[in-house]
């Protein structure tokens, strides 16, 4: 039976197909972006169901013998975590993370998964109340999918919510090689409508540089953080117009850490969990999130102040990249240029600067071992952004044409931090010695 809801999903499918067709490949829904095409002059129309996936990708999906269908492949996959960095990881339809699953709550849904590994897998549908027989876990609930077979899962969606989906079987190897995505279904009934709704999971990762495969047996020294499988600068901005409701859907299946996720120039309000909707009543104002590890939190805010903003992780060793972990403490000490000789010859090597990692940027071009990168930097529009790994910027404009990424904020004058004048520090009497 037909209803608004399905119609409006459909729409989203009917749009990716139109890309399809202008030629991105009909059927390879990895290379698929889930940003529709942008008309010329005017900002896309957006739907309680226009679900965003920043770096990532929709399962497409159709409808047969009552149920919509989807088709999950386990497969290895070669993903560039940050221009530089690439990686043997698993993942699902040529992607680390999974593409994001959309659909309504009461729908039924067919999802066929097939195992193209080396090792036996399940998918297990993380949150959503399901038969046991279709919970996914191998050896209690089913037989474990070996590769080469295709198992068939189908259920009713009972609830509506961010909920995801994951390996459950040999957990700790297939996690975190990266077999996890997002399941997002949303209300028939929606009660809150929002401009924008973005989907990221959140990953951590121990990738030794010089080598091509993460390592799974990694308990507490990651040194790659993720939001959907890409570290910064690799991650996408989030462009969106002064004014837009916003709502970001936030999962983490790190295997270890929590992720306490920060925004600036905002505030939002923590208004769903893995469980569900928080009654309104229930629900306070926020400027960072603390997501657990196999849990999602939903936020939702008013986008009403303009600029580039940091979103990102505010544990510091997760807003660093490979090297900014597990290495001698030299603060206070001279290096005179040790990084630059011993690097080439010792993968993962790097003593910390005199003053910190900051001091770094300079270093930009030192060779580093092949397949990895420098701790941290990307330049912005002052200066080096001393900030790397689970980070993203949103940005906030006012008469955008596109979501494309506008470029630098241009500050109106008189409010960007500069440097003091004499006339001014003497006018409010500060003394600098
Ligand atoms: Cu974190």
């Amino acid at each position: 039976m037909a209803t608004p809801d399905d119609d409006e999903v459909k729409k989203g499918v009917s749009r990716r197909e139109v890309i399809a067709s202008t030629g991105v490949g009909m059927l390879s829904a990895s290379l698929l972006s889930t940003v529709p095409a942008v008309a010329s002059g005017a900002l896309p129309e957006r739907s309680a169901h226009s679900l965003e996936v920043p770096n990532g990708a929709l399962l497409p999906w159709k409808k047969t013998a009552g149920a919509k269908v989807f088709h999950l492949v386990a497969e290895e996959v070669e993903h560039e975590f940050m221009p530089g960095l690439k990686a043997k990881c698993w993942g699902y339809n040529g992607r680390v993370h999974g593409p994001v699953i959309e659909a309504v709550e009461g729908d039924r849904v067919r999802i066929y998964v097939t195992n193209k590994l080396p090792a036996a897998t399940t998918v297990h549908w993380h949150g959503a109340i399901v038969p046991n027989g279709m919970d996914g876990v191998g050896g209690l609930t089913q037989k474990s999918i070996l590769p080469g077979e295709t198992y068939r899962y189908e259920f009713e969606l009972k609830q509506h919510g961010t909920l995801m989906y994951h390996s459950h079987h040999d957990e700790m190897t297939q996690m975190a090689m990266g077999l996890t995505g997002l399941f997002v279904i949303h209300p028939r009934a929606p009660q809150s409508r929002v401009d924008r709704d973005f989907a990221l999971l959140l990953h951590e990762w121990k990738v030794v540089p010089g080598t091509e495969r993460p390592d799974p047996n990694e308990m507490t020294d990651f040194n790659l953080l993720t939001m959907n499988g890409k570290a910064f600068p690799g991650t996408a901005p989030l462009v969106i117009e002064r004014g837009q409701k916003v709502r970001i859907r936030l999962g983490n299946l790190s295997a270890m850490d929590h992720h306490p996720i920060h925004i600036h120039g905002h505030r939002f309000w923590v208004t769903q969990t893995d469980g569900g909707v928080i009654p309104q009543s229930g629900q306070w104002p926020e400027s960072t999130v603390l997501v657990p590890t196999g849990s999602t939190r939903t936020i939702e805010f008013v986008a009403d102040n303009d600029g580039d903003w940091p979103f990102h992780c505010h544990m510091t060793h997760h807003v660093m990249n490979q090297m900014g972990h597990g290495i001698p403490n030299m603060m206070g000490v001279e290096p005179h240029g040790l990084d630059a000789k011993a690097m080439p010859l010792l993968p993962g090597y790097m003593t910390m600067g005199q003053a910190g990692m900051g001091e770094m940027a300079h270093m930009q071009n030192m060779p580093v071992p092949p397949n990895s990168v420098s701790i941290v930097m990307a330049k912005g529009k002052h200066d080096f952004i001393t900030m790397g790994g689970m980070f993203t910027v949103i940005k906030v404009r006012q008469g955008l044409k596109s979501y494309e990424d506008p470029g630098w904020y241009e500050n109106p004058k008189g409010t960007l931090a500069t440097y003091a004048t004499e006339a001014e520090l003497q006018r409010d009497g500060i003394k600098v010695g």
